[in-house]
């Protein structure tokens, strides 16, 4: 049998740049005079950046103009963040469960909203361990709708049921069940408790719970 494909969400399961959004979206918070705490910012885990400052505004009208203005000087900001991303920004057992799983001849994929995903892979140095890279630029429709893993599964030529997903977002969890996959839930059950299995890491799960996830 043709082994499994392996996908992983990138921010919160390999590495962490949620903090690094989050002053992004707070420098832009406090130019503009908008209420934004760190609180706020957990509804922004795995949504897009059009979706993010939709958050932000909280039902605040802006020009379309603005709009396009502000998430582009997010954006600088946070990409301001990424150079300081090297290896050691891998989160926890992340490199030896990638490692563990190429060797095991699973294929293994990236799915993230964010449009700068190349970027932080090239910071961690493991783009050459990806056979499929699916980011912010893939698909039209962003977790939770189920399109950009099914897009990463077509690039596996896998079909949805051999692939199971790594996430940390309640939109990510939630687009990896509707694309029929099985998924690995990464945090608190609150957050990720719909997910077949939970954990609080990559250094949390073994592969075997993982292919015995699979066939279950
Ligand atoms: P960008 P993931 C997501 O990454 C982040 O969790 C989310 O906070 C961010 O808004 C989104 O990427 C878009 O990022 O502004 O860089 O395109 O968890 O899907 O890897
Ligand atoms: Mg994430």
């Amino acid at each position: 049998m043709v082994n499994p494909g392996l996908i992983f969400d990138l921010d919160g399961v390999i590495t962490d740049t949620a903090e690094y959004h989050y002053r992004g979206w707070k420098q832009l918070a406090d130019d503009e005079g908008l209420p934004f705490t760190r609180e706020d910012n957990e509804a922004l885990r795995g949504v897009s950046r059009r979706e993010s400052l939709n958050l932000l505004l909280k039902g605040k009208q802006i020009p379309e103009e603005t709009a396009q203005e502000w998430m582009t000087r997010k954006n600088n900001y946070y990409k301001a963040y990424l150079e300081d991303i090297t290896p050691a920004d891998l989160l926890p057992g992340a490199r030896s469960f990638l490692e563990a799983a190429i060797n095991a001849g699973a294929k293994i994929g990236l799915a993230s909203a964010s449009r700068n995903a190349k970027t932080v892979l090239a910071c961690l140095q493991i783009t050459n361990m990806f056979d499929v890279i699916g980011d912010g630029y893939a698909v039209q429709n962003t977790k939770p709708a189920p399109d950009l893993f099914v897009w990463v599964a077509g690039g596996f030529q896998l079909p949805v049921t051999r692939c199971i997903v790594f996430e940390d977002a309640e939109a990510g969890v939630t687009a990896a069940l509707r694309a029929g996959m099985k998924c690995v839930g990464i945090g608190p059950h609150e957050r990720v408790g719909q997910a077949h299995l939970v954990c609080d890491g990559l250094h949390d799960v073994s592969l075997e719970q993982i292919m015995a996830l699979e066939t279950a």
